[in-house]
């Protein structure tokens, strides 16, 4: 009598994640259906080692679902999770959809599990995956030190825009490889891309200081989500937070640069002690050895790297740190299963 799961948008790029993911993890799923767009009905994908073929998304389709997964756009989502929560399923929504609505809990486990349980519309959103590559250590700052103020820079992988994103910078480092005198002249990188795909400008042998979308006062959407939706998880309704979200030609695995600030004095030990023992954190830290995290080494699993730990020089309050998640594991798809699985854990404890 496990609960039944739908997964909606299997085909996408953290789609595809996702069912690594249910056939990797501990399995607390009975049925596990695929749902995607009429386009995509009847191709068939391997879940937990078996051939399921993709169903047209209905609402008929969502009948006798217990927990419904989406990572499908933020249009999709919002025209599909309360029609899944009105056939009785908990909708677990990886879009910007439903994130700060007052009545929809944002969840990251290891901090605030137990929103998940308050959920009036059937509807349980999960965070950005920006914001998720470094809350998780955020959290156990938090809980030590008290957090008050955030200053954020991160450094933001392709496969963030999706599967586009990920091509796009493949197919611009192919363009520019073979040419040793690019990245000399203004504008030959530019020239030599060509296409640039879902990026504002090239990302080959380059940084754009730019995702999302334009926002009030020059900030970028995902610069906000950084901000609105750290308050919320927190539950620091007042947190200070600036952040500035670039793009960088890493394929998968954001990074992120964080100044952080606290109510309590820091040290560089016992912070490093306090993300050791954090679950879901791993501390590399041992810049002597070159030992830091970096997405080519972070990408593929499953913790929250943190490294470069240091006390600020000049305020005993604030720590510098450097931070590396999966965007496509804990930054979507990893942290959509882990809310699943506490609502199947609930609803089983129920059965
Ligand atoms: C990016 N973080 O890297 C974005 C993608 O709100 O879920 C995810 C957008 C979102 O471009």
């Amino acid at each position: 009598d496990r609960p039944t799961l739908a997964v909606v948008g299997a085909t996408g790029a953290v789609g595809t994640v996702m069912l690594d993911i249910l056939s990797t993890r501990e399995d607390v799923w009975g049925e596990i259906r695929l749902l995607a767009s009429p386009r995509s009905a009847g191709r068939r994908l391997t879940v937990r080692g078996e051939q399921v073929e993709v169903q047209a998304i209905s609402p008929e389709a969502f009948d006798g679902v217990d927990v419904a997964m989406f990572d499908v756009p933020d249009d999709v989502s919002a025209e599909w999770a309360p029609v899944a929560a009105s056939r009785g399923a908990v909708a677990v929504d990886n879009s910007g959809a439903f994130r700060m609505d007052d009545d929809v809990p944002l969840v990251v486990p290891e901090v605030n599990a137990a929103a998940a349980r308050t959920r009036p519309r059937g509807i349980i959103s999960n965070p950005n995956c920006t914001t998720l590559s470094m809350i998780v250590a955020m959290g156990a700052l938090h809980r030590t030190y008290g957090l008050r103020e955030l200053v954020v820079a991160s450094y933001q992988a392709a496969s963030g825009a999706g599967q586009a994103g990920i091509d796009t910078l493949h197919d611009q480092i192919a363009k520019v490889a073979a040419d040793r005198e690019l990245g000399t002249r203004a504008g030959d990188v530019r020239r030599a891309v060509g296409d640039l795909g879902p990026f504002p400008a090239p990302l080959a042998l380059n940084v754009v200081p730019w995702a999302g979308s334009l926002k009030d006062g020059g900030w970028s959407s995902e610069e906000l989500k950084v901000r609105n939706e750290s308050r919320k998880i927190l539950g620091l309704p007042d947190l200070r937070v600036n952040a500035t979200c670039v793009r960088v030609p890493v394929v998968t695995t954001h990074s992120l640069a964080v100044h952080a600030t606290f109510e309590r004095e820091v040290s560089q030990h016992e912070a490093q002690a306090v993300l050791r023992d954090a679950a879901g954190v791993v501390l590399c830290d041992d810049p002597a050895a070159y030992e830091f995290p970096t997405p080519a080494d972070a990408v593929g699993t499953d913790p929250t790297w943190v490294g470069r730990v240091r006390r600020s020089l000049d305020d005993p309050h604030s720590l510098d740190l450097f931070l590396c998640g999966d965007n496509l594991r804990k930054g979507a798809a990893l942290n959509t299963a882990q809310i699943a699985e506490v609502v199947a854990a609930e609803l089983t404890e129920g059965r």
